[in-house]
């Protein structure tokens, strides 16, 4: 897959980073690999440049902010975010971007929630949240199980409107903020469910608090935006169905 960038946003993930390195090496050698950085002090960089990642550095703290400066220099036809935690197996990236290149959509989401979740992979209290995060933005933008999940594949065209539009959110609110923007720009989105493995490292989320940002940036562009609800699109996952 010589046509696709991984972007992985990363802080402090030297107990897990290696693994979604290594399994993207071994298993897409000719893809492309940013690894953004925020000021980490553990050993993350160090093991990012032994698996010839190109680093970012983005001094302002946050996943938004981190994707940001990632997505100005994705030069490839496609793109995957996923995470540095070893929770998204970067296999079923394959399976992501087959959908984008069969031109089933123009993003597709990884949905934990319809998918396999590893026993303790995520707590209850997290899990209700994502159902309530998920419910909330299929009630006021289109249906869709799981809005906060950390694994997109987007055509290079989406990464260009996105940035076009400007990314406000500085954490967390990213996915919320990008799914609200993708939709109102008329892209297509669709989801396919994937497994979701325990984290390896410590949680830089903090549920509460995240939580209750990204619950008001659903509602905070339901508000600003001119443009509410006009996608011809739904978020179709049905035709995917669940894994075997
Ligand atoms: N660059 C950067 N990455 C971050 C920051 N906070 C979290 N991340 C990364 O974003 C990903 C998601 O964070 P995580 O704590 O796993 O959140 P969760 O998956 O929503 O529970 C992980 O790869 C983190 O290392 C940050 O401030 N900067
Ligand atoms: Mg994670």
């Amino acid at each position: 897959m010589n046509d696709v960038t991984f972007i992985i946003p990363a802080y402090n993930e030297e107990k897990s980073i290696e693994n979604p390195l290594k399994s993207i090496a071994d298993n897409f050698p000719e893809s492309k690999i940013i690894v953004v950085d925020n000021n980490s002090i553990d050993k993350t960089l160090h093991i990012a440049l032994r698996y010839g990642a190109q680093i970012l550095y983005e001094f302002r703290q946050g996943k938004g902010h981190a994707i940001k400066n990632g997505f100005k220099n994705i030069k490839t036809k496609y793109a995957v975010m996923l995470d540095a935690d070893n929770t998204y197996d970067p296999i079923e990236a394959k399976k992501l971007i087959d959908l984008l290149k069969k031109n089933k959509a123009d993003v597709v989401l990884g949905s934990r929630l319809n998918g396999n979740r590893e026993n303790g992979s995520i707590s209850t209290f997290n899990l209700f949240g994502n159902y309530l995060l998920s419910l909330t933005a299929s009630l006021l933008y289109s249906k869709v199980s799981d809005v906060c999940t950390g694994y997109w594949a987007f055509k290079k065209e989406v990464i260009d409107s996105i940035l076009e539009n400007g990314i406000d959110s500085s954490g967390f609110e990213l996915e919320v903020e990008m799914f609200i923007k993708i939709y109102q720009n008329n892209f297509k989105i669709i989801e396919t469910p994937i497994k979701y493995r325990s984290r390896l490292d410590y949680p830089k989320l903090n549920s509460i608090e995240d939580g209750w940002k990204i619950f008001r940036t659903l509602w905070k562009y339901k508000i600003m935006s001119p443009n509410n609800g006009t996608n011809k699109y739904n978020v179709t996952k049905k035709a995917y169905g669940r894994e075997t």
